[in-house]
C-alpha cells in the first residue's frame, strides 16, 4: 500500500501494553514485548496517543478463578452474552498491570483504563462487552477533532480487534498495524481477526506504510 499519514487529525491508539501480557506475565501473549520498540518510533511519529490499561479489581468476573470449577481460557455465558475466563492479570495496582518498562508514555495525552467493573469485562477501549456501556474514549476523539484511529498493542485478536471493530462503528477511519500487534491465537482467533477486520473495511496495514 502507499503511504499514509500521519496528520493532525490522525490519533495512534495503544492498546494494553502491560506487563502481564508480556512474557513472564499472568496472560503472556507470545512475543508480545516485541511491539514495544516498533510502537515507540509510532509514538515519535504520531501528533497524538492515547493509551489502554486493562485494569481490573480482585475477584473479577473475567477471572477463571472467580467461577469454582472453571479452568482459564473457558467459557461461560455472562448476561451481556458469552466471556471467555483467563487467568487473574492486570490487577490495580500491580506489576503486571503496570505498563512496560521501555513503552515511551510521555507523549500519551491520556490513559483509559478499562475493565475495572467487577461483574463486566471491556476489551474494546470503546465500550465495555455488554457493547452499550462507554468508556468515553469516543466523546474526547471527537471534540479533539480526530478523523482517523490507528491501532496498535496486544493482543491483537481480543483488546486490539474490539477497539479498531469499535472505532470503525463510532465513524473514525480506522487502521490495525499488524507488525505493532501479537495475538493470543486460541482456536483460530488470529485468523478470525483478519476475516472480520477486513469484512469491516478496516485496514490493515504495517509500519513502513506509515510515514
Ligand atoms: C485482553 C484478555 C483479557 C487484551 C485483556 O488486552 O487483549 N485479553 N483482558
Ligand atoms: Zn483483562
Amino acid at each position: 500500500m502507499s503511504s499514509i499519514g500521519p496528520g493532525h487529525d490522525d490519533m495512534l491508539l495503544v492498546i494494553d501494553v502491560q506487563n502481564d501480557f508480556c512474557p513472564g506475565g499472568a496472560l503472556a501473549v507470545p512475543r508480545g514485548d516485541e511491539v514495544v520498540p516498533v510502537i515507540n518510533d509510532l509514538i515519535n511519529r504520531f501528533d497524538h496517543v492515547v493509551l489502554t490499561q486493562d485494569w481490573h479489581p480482585r475477584g473479577h468476573s473475567s477471572f477463571a478463578s472467580s467461577h469454582p470449577g472453571k479452568e482459564p481460557f473457558s467459557e461461560v455465558s455472562m448476561d451481556y452474552g458469552p466471556q471467555t475466563l483467563w487467568p487473574d492479570h492486570c490487577l490495580q495496582g500491580s506489576r503486571g498491570a503496570a505498563f512496560h518498562d521501555r513503552l515511551s508514555r510521555t507523549k500519551a495525552e491520556m490513559v483509559i483504563r478499562k475493565g475495572f467493573r467487577p461483574g463486566i469485562d471491556s476489551y474494546s477501549a470503546f465500550f465495555e462487552n455488554d457493547k452499550i456501556t462507554p468508556t468515553g474514549l469516543t466523546g474526547y476523539l471527537r471534540e479533539r477533532d480526530i478523523k482517523r484511529v490507528f491501532c496498535a498493542g496486544l493482543a491483537f485478536d481480543f483488546c486490539v480487534r474490539y477497539s479498531a471493530e469499535d472505532a470503525q462503528r463510532q465513524q473514525f477511519e480506522t487502521f490495525v498495524i499488524e507488525d505493532a500487534c501479537r495475538a493470543i491465537d486460541m482456536n483460530g482467533s488470529a485468523a478470525a481477526t483478519r476475516d472480520s477486520l477486513s469484512r469491516l473495511g478496516i485496514g490493515l496495514v504495517n509500519s513502513a506504510d506509515i510515514r
